[in-house]
């Protein structure tokens, strides 16, 4: 009976350091992100709900399954990042992100400059780069800074958010802005 009993936990726990190696295994692989190229042009970076609460570093592959001028789509839907600092380069030049359902309260002036056709600049020349739709629906995100400087952006999903306003800075993108989602805040229509 005791010798059964201590079998078990034996087993229990073997499983339980093995299933403890493996997760961590993974994580020396390259960061919680995977990649699924669709087609030559159109790569998906899936970066969600893999419990993370900072922006990861992508996969050391990706540099090589990218395309320069590739469709890069990039979610890190329901994790719980609370600030966004810089993003690292990836290889394509039009660029969705999907932020939804973190935490996100606050987004770093330069989080989107190595996405960003006018941030991004290298030898004396700026990158083909541009970051083309945003979705930061579902945070806690109160204000947008005017620095963003977001040149190509088309489609910003800010619903969902702690908003008072329509942020100003959204006026810096409006050359190219199309689609604007801002359901679900809390808008003072006083002003
Ligand atoms: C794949 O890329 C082409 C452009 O090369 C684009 O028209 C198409 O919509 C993309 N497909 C997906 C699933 O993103
Ligand atoms: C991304 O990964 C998460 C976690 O493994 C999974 O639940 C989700 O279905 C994936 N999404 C896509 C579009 O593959
Ligand atoms: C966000 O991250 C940056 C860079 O690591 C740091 O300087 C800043 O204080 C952070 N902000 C918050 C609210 O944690
Ligand atoms: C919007 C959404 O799908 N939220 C889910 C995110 O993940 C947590 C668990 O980590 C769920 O409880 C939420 O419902």
């Amino acid at each position: 009976m005791n010798s059964t009993n201590e079998n078990v936990l034996v087993i229990l726990c073997a499983l339980f350091f093995s299933a403890h190696a493996a997760s961590e295994g993974d994580d020396d692989k390259g960061g919680p992100c995977e990649i699924f190229v669709q087609d030559v042009n159109n790569l998906t970076l899936n970066c969600s709900r893999r419990h993370i609460d900072k922006i990861p570093t992508w996969p050391a592959t990706l540099e090589t399954q990218g395309k320069e001028d590739g469709h890069v789509r990039i979610t890190l839907f329901n994790n719980s990042i609370s600030n966004v600092t810089q993003l690292a380069p990836v290889p394509g030049n039009r660029i969705a992100i999907s932020f939804k359902s973190n935490k996100i309260v606050e987004i770093e002036d330069d989080a989107f400059r190595n996405l960003d056709h006018m941030g991004s600049y290298k030898d004396g020349v700026y990158s083909d780069i541009d970051l083309e739709t945003l979705n930061l629906g579902y945070n806690e995100i109160h204000s947008l800074d005017k620095y963003l400087g977001l040149s190509y952006l088309r489609q910003i999903d800010l619903s969902g958010n702690f908003f008072l306003n329509v942020p100003e800075s959204l006026s810096l993108v409006g050359d190219s802005l199309q689609y604007l989602t801002f359901n679900n805040n809390p808008l003072d229509c006083q002003t």
